[in-house]
């Protein structure tokens, strides 16, 4: 297994082997497979492009032995961020083929995130949509590779040749004999959605991320009739493996990839491609749902939506059957592993209250309380989990792994949860310092990290804030530094706040007015901080709240965003 990576312990991979949980795939080899099952049928659709099965098999053959001509070598981390297009599934599936482990990174990324994945994978090459959205992602991998002597290479869509930049149509040849890869060896690596101020690796291997796909198919009934519509983007775990893209094509129906979730756009492929299944977050759904009544797109051919990424209120799940004549499934996932799933044969109350059972008679699931121990259905407690296709660490993070995982390797989730008696999962919270915005999720402690660097600010706490449509909002409360005077408050509790934090003096040229969130969000733009990161709200206060341990109380800031007629003069505990 790639140097950095945890496997699972000898005894426990033996048993998943022998019960054919892990039946020795190697994913690089699949489009071959594929291939030779499926042929003519078409696999990917794509705008006016239509790609068969024959023909996606010889595009990733001969993409892989272009890679390999390039000098990418077994092993090597190349980060791959594409849009939902033909290219994204080639490449990846080529750099499988040719040992190769794809990063899978957001086309929201910018440098912030984009530094931290090349920098944490030692990637040696990096796959950009040249211009993509208005912004030039060759020129930011241009600034990468000049500051990370490891990135060699820059594939480029739609680019000329120069210098590190190789354009992505030109990685092409003839096709090679390649090795296979060992089953038990990550093929490629998602982003977790992040506790922590920097992001995590998470190692997918060949493997666990095979057996993953073929479950979720065989649970969803999925047969070569089926057309999955890839509506979020095909990086997100949900989109490419549950059954998404993988399981699609591993059970040989079409793949239609949508350009962005938007109803407008959906709804007509849905009617044109007569899509049988999907999947969205919540905030995705909300807006078809309320698109659909001013929509006479024929939607008859979807049988599945699928629903996940985020807490589904079950009056929104009530509306799907009626409304867009389909059924609904729950899904509850994660990028490291365990997916719970409601079935098909399941009761409408459980499908409308409950994230299902896991999809694996191998899961382990425990639900415990502070000192670890595991309580009774229907109580709330941490979601601790482990299994064939969950992680058993990080990719080169030993300390947090320390935390992350127990000694008996069970992932703790950072998720509260309750069991029925039956055994289906109800999500009842988090523990995480997280914010889930419309399924995109932001960790607390990045978004935190940059406003401290921000001038004027002495400290800074952020919380997720309920809203109707996005689920959750970024609220920001921050304290100015001591110069800045502060609307309301004066300078005097922004020296308070200076102290406890133990801020540094600052020059007289930097006193004036705390800066305005629009502010704010242009120097933490300017940071390189993705777009979706950014706080939607952010309010000065004198002081933050802190718990008995002398931790900020996030509890207590998190009823304030959401009530502002809460006073605001916590004191220091
Ligand atoms: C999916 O994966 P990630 O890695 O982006 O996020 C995982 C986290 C979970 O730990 C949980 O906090 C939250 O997202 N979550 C849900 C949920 N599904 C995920 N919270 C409440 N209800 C749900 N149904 O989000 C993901 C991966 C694969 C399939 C589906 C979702």
């Amino acid at each position: 297994m790639l140097e950095g990576c945890t496997p699972w312990p000898a005894e426990t991979a033996a048993r998943y082997r022998a019960q054919g949980v892990w039946n020795g795939t190697d994913l690089g080899s699949l489009p071959r497979a594929w291939a030779a099952r499926y042929g003519t049928a078409t696999a990917l659709v794509a705008g006016e492009r239509r790609i068969s099965y024959a023909e996606f098999a010889d595009r990733v053959d001969r993409r892989a032995a272009g890679f390999v001509r390039e000098g990418v070598l077994p092993g090597d981390r190349i980060v791959l961020q594409l849009p939902n297009v033909p290219e994204f599934v080639e490449v990846a599936f080529a750099l499988f083929r040719a040992g190769a482990k794809p990063v899978f990174s957001l086309t929201s990324h910018r440098a912030n995130e984009i530094r931290h994945l090349c920098a944490l994978s030692g990637a040696s090459g990096y796959v950009v949509p040249g211009v993509f959205r208005g912004f030039d992602h060759t020129a930011l991998a241009l600034e990468m590779a000049a500051e990370l002597p490891a990135l060699r290479r820059i594939y480029a869509q739609g680019a000329t040749a120069s210098g590190a930049v190789v354009p992505l149509e030109s990685v092409d040849a003839d096709p090679v004999d390649l090795p296979a890869n060992d089953p038990a060896d990550t093929a490629f690596f998602l982003l977790s959605g992040g506790t922590t101020a920097l992001p995590k690796l998470i190692p997918r291997t060949h493997d666990d991320y095979a057996y993953q796909t073929r479950t979720v198919a065989a649970l969803s009934g999925l047969t070569p009739d089926d057309v999955y519509l890839a509506a979020l983007p095909v990086e997100f775990n949900f989109t490419w493996g549950c059954p998404g893209v993988v399981g699609t094509l591993s059970t040989g129906g079409t793949v239609v990839l949508a350009p962005d979730p938007t109803a407008d756009d959906c709804f007509r492929l849905i009617e044109r491609e007569r899509v049988t299944l999907t999947s969205v977050v919540p905030t995705v759904a909300r807006l078809w749902l309320d698109e659909r009544e001013w929509s006479d797109a024929d939607l008859s051919s979807l049988r599945t939506l699928q629903i996940g990424g985020a807490r589904l209120e079950p009056e929104l799940a009530a509306r799907v059957g009626p409304e867009l004549g389909c059924r609904l499934q729950q899904v509850f996932g994660m990028a490291e592993g365990l997916l719970t799933m409601s079935r098909p044969e399941d009761g409408p109350d459980s499908v409308l209250h409950t994230q299902g059972r896991p999809v694996s008679p191998a899961d382990e699931v425990r639900i415990v309380d502070e000192r670890g121990d595991e309580v009774p259905a229907g109580t709330t407690g941490e979601l601790l989990t482990r299994g064939p296709y969950t992680l058993r660490g990080y990719y080169r993070a030993p300390e947090h792994n320390a935390r992350a995982f127990t000694e008996d390797g069970f992932y703790r989730t950072g998720d509260l949860a309750s069991l029925t008696e039956d055994g289906r999962l109800v999500v009842r919270g988090r523990l995480k310092d997280v914010v889930i915005r419309g399924g995109d999720k932001i960790a607390a402690g990045e978004v935190e990290a940059h406003l401290l660097a921000c001038p004027g600010i002495a400290a800074a706490a952020v919380v997720p804030v309920p809203d109707e449509f996005l689920g959750e909002r970024i609220y920001a409360f921050l304290v100015a530094r001591a110069d800045r005077e502060e609307p309301g408050t004066g300078a005097e509790a922004g020296a308070g706040a200076e102290a406890a934090t133990g801020a540094e003096p600052v020059s007289p040229a930097s006193s004036a007015a705390p800066p305005a969130l629009a502010e704010l969000k242009a120097a933490l733009h300017a940071r390189g901080l993705a777009d979706y990161k950014l706080p939607d709200r952010a309010e000065f206060v004198t002081d933050l709240p802190l718990t008995p341990l002398g931790k900020i109380d996030k509890k207590v800031l998190a009823a304030a965003a959401a009530d502002p007629a809460l006073p605001r003069d916590w004191k220091p505990a």
